[in-house]
């Protein structure tokens, strides 16, 4: 019995330790410029995996505010293909100034969820560009 499932495990183990990239979650960060328009921002978000730049991602974003929960409920905004590779467009329309939260679900290549957190109006200091997690 022991053996027949290694017989049938083998292969699978094989699939996983040939394809590390498939493993490896995604990393995003974001960037984003005011327009002329109150609260409403352009957002290039660069996508990648291990380092490599992830193309042709299907994903949205949800921004919200993780401080009032509730208080917003801001649509989701699919994102487009930018012409850097691995970058996607994202306009936004927020409802105040302050600190949010971008949910990039991402259905394609795979699924998964990265949630970076960033200042609205943007922060010009490089050092409070923000940090991520994971979730789901
Ligand atoms: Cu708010």
């Amino acid at each position: 019995m022991l053996k027949r499932m290694k017989r049938i495990l083998a292969p699978l183990v094989l699939l996983c330790a040939a394809a590390p990239a498939l493993a490896q979650r995604f990393d995003a960060e974001a960037v984003c410029a005011a327009t002329d328009i109150a609260l409403a921002y352009d957002c290039v978000i660069r996508l990648s995996a291990g380092d490599a730049p992830v193309e042709g991602a299907v994903l949205e974003v949800k921004a919200d505010m993780p401080e009032m929960p509730m208080a917003h409920n801001v649509r989701p905004v699919p994102a487009e293909a930018a012409e850097e590779p691995g970058s996607y467009r994202v306009p936004l329309q927020l409802e105040m100034d302050g600190r949010w939260t971008l949910r990039l679900e991402i259905t394609d290549p795979r699924r998964d969820v990265v949630i970076l957190h960033q200042d609205f109006p943007p922060k010009e200091a490089a050092e409070d560009a923000g940090g991520h997690t994971h979730g789901q």
